[in-house]
């Protein structure tokens, strides 16, 4: 470990109420490219009237202060102290009016934080604490003040000025400048302001609220963009009205603007009234974007919108309180896009997410609470566990509390909280005050990291007619915390008897049968339930819909699985009980690889295959995602120590064992399916196109396989069964990918998010050949090292999507990758660190490759000047090496 890293990190409990009162900001930003001037003027009044006088502390950051004046006096370099990134000015006095001068060089800011260069225009980024990039001011989210910007700039170049509220004034200045006034009337942390400047087009439309305000809707894209923003357009409507449905939520201004950029750390950025997002989440025609893609949009869109209540009108107190406002939101967009989309598809695709990313991550070097209780870097807390997992949590209290208790407990948080920057203890108090219940131990779920174990035991008695079920808990000890503490665990189950038929369920204690399905609410250590009149030994199907983020074992054999993928009512059971059965058998044939025994393909595993594909009832979206093999990061968690290319094997010859057994059902499903109808954008043709594609997936392993993806390819009309087509392609090494690939690129050269999708199914590619091609195309023209999504697409794609190309056994995945971290790390420390947690599952592997990964941890950590960003990250894994 570096020295030095303990004292740099920040604790909760440190928390101090800042002592000033912040009136009013005046912000003027004289806005150029290389260089922008920006002046404030604001008014400090302190908290407590009964002192006199006070420090007052500023943040900033690469700042080049021009001037800064107290009541009226300039003061000079003895009146203030910098010591790194703050400013004081020991005792001002209890009512001080500051104003600063301060130089800022966007076109020079790679790391995309603070004010920045986009193309031609310029834009800011301030979550969390990008605000100190561009001024000095109390850069924390419990300060809150409202704004007035004047931008002024260059007219030609800057055409559109926009800042966060109402446009209040505008008018020509001389030489071709010109300047506008936005002032936004609710008060706002620093984090949520944003200012765009550049020549950007526009398309609007209209929303009138349920109370009659008509709201300008309003998404600013580069021109030639202007035809994919209707999906956007719709979504955002779409979410709007549904948060007045659902949540009794309306819209508070009269103006709603979304800006797309093509650089951006992240998905987007909820400011107020002003997101700003990432091309990726806003455009979207039906040729250059898949099904998956205007999903994603239409879930962002809702989630920067919601925040407008959860995190905006209501923010958090410091950072540590993130999963306030991102896990509340995050299950707002999921019940928006359930009920837009499939609820039990998107449940799924949730819960697939869930597993394959937040539970590593809970198990690994930087397992943490969804509050966490310390960081170094806040930036790398934006994670899978504070906003995945800390969803889950607010669906567990809505498990418990119904709907009509959960929003009884909304509206007293908005009742109490709303102006207020408050803590997930004040959430889960609104929650237990609304509706007479004690949460206390329910509140153990923000400050215990780790995934929870289920293990599940039962008895059938046939004499008594009595089934018993004992839960016990365990949560395993994680990096971050040693000891762990029961929890509130609701979990639902329901039972069947043997020829799938749901029973009605009567616990002992009470005096009649109600419905088949029983929320069990398991708060202690182990708990038993005994069920009473069961006619038979039953099947259980256990903790339905995922009722909370935990691990359940239960050790089914594959006969009760195939009862629950044919017959349960649950379609989360119907699916983790097929993919059980998948895991089960992959792995099983891993394992004989490893001691050099033949693989075979399981008879039960076919059978099952063979009753979803002849399944003409279901949801074909749900039958899609039930055939989708577990991937093989998701088998690798489940090894003890990870054989990287036995899953890799062993994956492989099940599926393609499966396509040619079941070969005609799944080209007769497929011929059903490819139907020849022009595209539709509707949640049914895009289900239908699913289940099309995971046909053509297997198909592909077929001798029919390439003549099949070929025609498809050639008739298609959207991007997703084109891109389907390629990937199938690529992956099957066919003679044929060269050319597709080529064409794809010829036709979409010029397009940044097709490119993007290019960069990735090559990257994806497995095998030894997969470095030499990386390389290749970090030199291709499309890709930049400076641009985020094309490092996600390519370097990321490797190192996470691409097991047998980065765990190559000779290293060079590992050196490569922590290549790309160091150069990285100069350019935009948030990226690389994201790209860094790549390492984060090290100690999974076999000694020769745990050693070759050390090495490369060790080099990142040895470089010059490392972000605290990297090195947190580096440091943890290293560090969690000496246990
Ligand atoms: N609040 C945004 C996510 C976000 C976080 C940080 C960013 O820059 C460092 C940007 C966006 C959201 O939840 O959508
Ligand atoms: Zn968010």
């Amino acid at each position: 470990m570096k020295e030095g890293l303990a004292n740099k990190s920040i604790y909760r409990k440190d928390y101090k109420v800042y002592p000033w009162d912040v009136g009013q900001l005046d912000l003027h930003f004289d806005i150029a490219r290389e260089s922008t001037t920006v002046r404030t003027e604001m008014e400090f009044q302190l908290k407590d009237g009964e002192q006199a006088k006070q420090d007052i502390v500023l943040n900033g950051s690469e700042l080049q202060l021009e001037s800064l004046s107290l009541n009226g006096s300039e003061l000079s370099g003895d009146d203030y102290v910098i010591d790194g990134e703050t400013l004081t000015i020991p005792d001002a006095p209890a009512k001080s009016v500051l104003k600063t001068e301060v130089r800022i060089q966007p076109a020079s800011n790679s790391a995309l934080e603070g004010l920045y260069l986009s193309g031609a225009f310029l834009l800011t980024q301030c979550e969390a604490q990008g605000f100190r990039k561009i001024t000095w001011f109390p850069d924390r989210p419990d300060v809150m003040t409202t704004y007035r910007v004047t931008m002024e700039a260059d007219r030609a170049e800057f055409p559109i000025l926009l800042s966060n509220g109402n446009q209040e004034a505008s008018g020509e200045l001389p030489g071709g400048r010109h300047w506008v006034r936005w002032e936004d009337p609710f008060p706002k942390p620093t984090y949520l302001f944003a200012l765009v400047a550049g020549d950007l087009a526009l398309v609007e439309d209209h929303f009138t609220t349920r109370s009659g305000r008509d709201v300008v809707l309003r998404i600013y894209v580069e021109s030639e963009n202007l035809d994919r923003c209707e999906h956007a357009m719709q979504s955002l409507i779409n979410a709007m009205r549904w948060d007045e449905e659902r949540f009794n939520l309306e819209y508070d201004l009269d103006i709603y603007h979304i800006v797309a950029t093509n650089d951006f750390n992240m998905g987007a950025m909820e400011n107020k009234s002003l997101n700003i997002f990432n091309s990726k989440y806003v455009l979207a025609r039906p040729d250059t974007a898949t099904d998956a893609d205007f999903q994603g949009i239409e879930g962002v869109i809702g989630h920067e919108y919601f925040h407008n209540w959860t995190g905006n009108r209501v923010t958090c107190r410091d950072w540590f309180e993130l999963t306030l406002k991102e896990g509340l939101t995050v299950f707002r967009d999921e019940e928006f896009s359930a009920d837009m989309q499939s609820r039990a598809v998107k449940r799924i695709r949730v819960v697939r997410d869930l597993r394959s990313r937040q539970f590593p991550e809970d198990d690994g070097p930087m397992s943490h609470p969804i509050r966490p209780d310390r960081y170094v870097e806040i930036n790398n807390f934006y994670t899978s566990t504070v906003y995945q997992k800390g969803a889950t949590i607010i669906r567990m209290y809505h498990t418990l509390l119904g709907e009509s208790g959960f929003q009884k407990g909304m509206k007293l948080y908005f009742d109490r909280h709303d102006g207020q920057a408050v803590t997930c203890d004040d959430f889960l108090a609104a929650m237990a005050d609304a509706n007479g219940v004690d949460l206390e131990r329910f509140g153990r779920w923000y400050s215990q990291s780790g995934t929870p174990q289920v293990h599940v035991s039962d008895y059938y008695d046939s004499a008594s007619r009595k089934y018993k079920l004992t839960l016990k808990q365990h949560t395993p000890a994680t990096h971050d915390q040693k000891t762990k503490q029961a929890l509130v665990i609701p979990f639902t189950c329901g039972l069947l008897t043997n020829n799938g038929e749901e029973l009605p369920l009567q616990l002992e204690d009470e005096t009649e049968a109600g419905p088949g399905t029983r929320l069990l609410v398991l708060e202690e250590m182990q708990q038993e339930y005994t069920f009473v009149n069961v006619p038979e030994a039953p099947v259980p199907s256990l903790f339905r819909d995922f009722s909370a983020p935990v691990k359940v074992f239960y050790d089914y054999s594959h006969a009760q699985l195939a009862i629950l993928i044919a017959f349960d009512s649950d379609a989360y059971v119907r699916w983790d009980a097929a993919q059980r059965m998948a895991q089960d058998v992959i792995l099983e044939q891993c394992h004989r690889h490893s001691k050099g025994q033949e693989m075979r393909l399981d008879p039960s595993l076919l059978k099952a295959f063979r009753g979803t594909l002849s399944d003409r009832a279901a949801d074909p979206a749900l039958l899609a995602e039930a055939m989708i093999m577990p991937d093989e990061d998701y088998l690798a968690e489940q090894m003890e120590v990870v054989d990287v290319d036995g899953i890799h094997v062993a994956r492989k010859f099940i599926k393609s064992g499966l396509a040619n057994e079941l070969e005609e059902l799944f080209a007769e499903r497929y011929a059903d399916l490819n139907d020849g109808l022009p595209y539709q954008k509707s949640p049914e043709a895009m289900a239908r196109r699913a289940l099309k594609n995971v046909c053509m997936s297997y198909l592909q392993d077929t001798q029919a396989g390439e003549s099949l993806i070929t025609a498809q390819l050639e008739s298609s009309d959207n991007m997703t069964d084109s891109l389907a087509a390629i990937k199938g392609l690529v992956l099957m090494d066919s003679p044929m990918a060269g050319k597709a690939l080529s064409q794809f690129e010829t036709r979409w050269s010029e397009d940044a998010l097709v490119m993007d999708k290019w960069f990735a199914m090559q990257a994806m590619k497995p095998g030894c050949d997969s470095l030499g091609r990386v390389r290749e195309l970090m030199k291709h023209p499309a890709f930049s090292i400076q641009n985020p999504n094309k490092v996600r697409s390519l370097i990321g794609v490797f190192a996470m999507l691409n097991p047998t190309g980065f765990h190559a056994a000779d290293g060079s995945g590992y050196a490569f990758h922590a290549d790309r971290v160091i150069e990285l790390d100069g350019l935009n420390p948030q990226i690389a660190a994201r790209m860094a947690s790549a390492f984060n599952r090290w100690k999974r592997y076999d000694e020769s490759r745990k050693k070759l990964i050390k090495a490369q941890l060790q080099r990142i950590a040895a470089a010059d000047n490392l972000s605290g960003d990297v090195s947190e990250i580096i440091n943890n894994a290293l560090r969690s090496d000496g246990e």
